[in-house]
């Protein structure tokens, strides 16, 4: 993926293996072929506590989006996120 001043400087989603919800938007991702940081919650209790501080809400799928601006944008709801991301 190549960034551009636009773009975001930098992405992460944050998921577990079970969720369907999650699956849909890795599937999304490959299809659009990113390359995005995974953050598995239920592997790392860090990743866990960063979404909930953070994001403010133990809910995944969530697009961690930090913009160019330096501005840090949690983003929840798979559609949400797949539109995002193929625009
Ligand atoms: N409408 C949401 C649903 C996401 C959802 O229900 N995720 C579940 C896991 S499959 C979740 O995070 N539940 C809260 C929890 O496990 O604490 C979406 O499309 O992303």
């Amino acid at each position: 993926m190549t960034l551009s001043a636009t773009q975001p400087k930098s992405m992460a989603l944050y998921h577990f293996d079970g969720c369907p919800y999650c699956a849909m938007t890795r599937k999304a991702i490959g299809q659009l072929g990113l390359e995005i940081e995974q953050r598995n919650i239920q592997q790392q209790a860090q990743h866990k506590n960063d979404l909930v501080q953070g994001g403010g809400k133990k809910q995944v799928p969530c697009l961690r989006i930090e913009h160019a601006s330096g501005e840090t944008q949690w983003l929840y709801e798979s559609g949400d996120i797949i539109n995002f991301l193929s625009n």
